[in-house]
């Protein structure tokens, strides 16, 4: 089935293209299109601000226990159509259908978070400092916010942000990646059928990335937005965040990660194997939760790369809807940029877990390849061994499935290792000894920590996001990503009939300061 797949603004399909035509293509079989795209340009992106902004007062005055139950009602209609939805996200950008299942079910748990927040969004009842007087807190939207996402996580990661923009009373414009048109537009649709939105209210921009930043220029200028949201590569989120910021906003950023994992002497050596296999190549290494660099103690090294190496010559790679590992690539694009991580490739490096390296072809096979590597964009999985500090390997993230490893003699070592390329999102450690693994939460920079667990996989209301060269210190799910959506109001309410001044007119208890217990 090939659909066309449109932006909507204000409640309408805007079927003129003048962003062009793009076909989305599935990337395990390319000759077979996904949908016929048509993009808008950065005109439309400003047009979708200005319906959010038209839109978003009468969806605020909307009750947000009422606004809540659109977000239950999101929630059911997204369970019915699961298998469905898990099936385009597989066809379009590769994920293998078991994991694109686990990424809808994110959407329902999302969801289940918030519907009951409407409910609650407490504000909080303060005591003044003066008698007759009563102090008070509120939650407000902040108005109108502009996603815009990434297509790895093409339905999970906009609902991060979707669900608790429309439950706070925001309207938004949402731009998401276009080789991931058709199932953002499921996933739209989803929404607004099932939350029964008012027009305008949700917007969908398909258009690339140029004309979305110089529609969020206008947008921006014009004053039609008051929040953006990315998730994507750090270069482009610290366009994005630049932008912001010219504006007197703060963007909410979840950019790339180089997620260190280390594995200590006192390591489950064969768990700690699963966890690199499942965080390095799962997705084929394209979460930003994606394992980097494994950092392996000295004493536990040669066990741990026999056996890392041995499961990912064994762990099946190919058609994303049989049972394996990994599929192919999100698009072309990605396949091309993966070669060029390829190319940082040194002679002191040895190269692990595969009968070669690149692409997967009749000419460079991969042993027990499942399907036909020629009919998609396949890569190897690629394990690097004896990376150094100054190599690019080490310092950059490398979107793909690429893990790089090395080893240390002593924890500060690993921290300073681990800490070293200047990302901060996510980190693992393997260890039996509690003293470590506090030492380790402590000393490492990322936002999220885990403890004989994967680099990826994070549930769905716990803080995500990021620092340094990971994110501005934004965090999604939860309670916390409230306050990306809201914007804390103070009221001071003086019912005593006269102007009674803050710091002045204070009563004051008159203490004996001279007192003293007898011996
Ligand atoms: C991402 O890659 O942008 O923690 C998000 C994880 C997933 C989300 C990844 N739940 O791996």
């Amino acid at each position: 089935m090939n659909r066309s797949v449109t932006s909507v603004i204000a409640g309408s399909e805007v079927t003129q293209a003048p962003g062009g035509l793009l076909r989305s293509v599935n990337p395990a079989a390319t000759s077979e299109i996904v949908a016929e795209v048509a993009l808008g340009d950065a005109k439309a992106f400003a047009a979708a601000a200005r319906a959010a902004r038209d839109a978003q007062p009468a969806w605020s005055d909307v009750p947000a226990p009422v606004r809540g139950r659109a977000i239950a009602y999101i929630g059911r209609l997204v369970e019915a159509n699961a298998e469905a939805l898990a099936r385009l996200v597989t066809r379009e950008i590769g994920k293998p259908y078991a994991e694109a299942l686990g990424e809808v079910r994110e959407i329902v748990d999302t969801c289940d978070f918030f519907l009951g927040e409407g409910r609650r969004l407490y504000g909080q009842t303060v005591p003044s400092e003066m008698a007759d007087k009563q102090l008070f807190t509120f939650r407000n939207p902040v108005g109108v916010v502009a996603v815009i996402t990434a297509g790895n996580f093409p339905v999970a990661v906009p609902s991060w942000y979707l669900v608790p923009a429309l439950l706070c009373g925001n309207a938004v414009i949402w731009k998401p990646a276009e080789y991931a048109a058709a199932s953002a537009r499921a996933l739209f649709d989803l929404f607004t059928r099932g939350g029964g939105l008012p027009d305008g209210v949700l917007n969908l921009v398909l258009a690339d990335g140029e004309q979305t930043f110089a529609g969020l220029e206008t947008a921006l200028g014009e004053g039609c937005l008051d929040k953006v949201g990315f998730t994507g590569s750090t270069k482009v989120g610290a366009r994005i965040g630049e932008l912001a910021g010219r504006h007197l906003q703060s963007a909410c950023l979840e950019l790339g990660g180089k997620n260190p994992m280390v594995i200590a002497p006192s390591a489950d050596v064969d768990l700690a194997v699963q966890a690199a296999l499942f965080s390095g190549f799962g997705t084929a290494g394209q979460r930003c939760t994606s394992l980097g660099t494994v950092i392996v103690h000295d004493g536990v090294r040669e066990e741990f790369t026999v056996k890392l190496d041995q499961a990912t010559r064994q762990a099946a790679v190919g058609d994303p809807f049989r049972d394996v590992v990994y599929g192919p690539m999100l698009s072309e694009r990605f396949g091309r940029r993966f070669e060029e991580y390829l190319s940082w490739i040194q002679p002191h490096h040895r190269l692990l877990g595969s009968t070669g390296t690149g692409r997967v072809t009749a000419a460079n096979p991969r042993e027990g390849f499942v399907g036909d590597p020629e009919a998609g964009i396949f890569y190897h999985p690629t394990i690097v061994d004896g990376l150094r500090e100054d190599d690019a390997l080490f310092r950059e993230e490398t979107f793909g499935p690429l893990i790089g490893l090395m080893g240390y003699r002593d924890l500060d070592e690993a921290i300073r290792l681990a800490n070293a390329p200047g990302y901060g999102l996510s980190s693992s450690i393997y260890t039996r000894d509690p003293a470590e693994v506090f030492r380790f939460r402590r000393g490492i920079s990322a936002g999220m920590v885990s403890v004989n667990n994967s680099t990826s996989g994070a549930e769905a209301h716990l803080p995500f996001g990021g620092n340094g060269k990971s994110g501005n210190g934004s965090r999604q799910s939860g309670v916390w990503v409230l306050d990306q959506f809201t914007r804390w109001q103070s009221m001071n309410w003086d019912y005593s009939g006269s102007l009674q001044k803050a710091q002045m007119d204070v009563a004051e208890l008159t203490a004996d300061e001279s007192f003293r217990l007898a011996d």
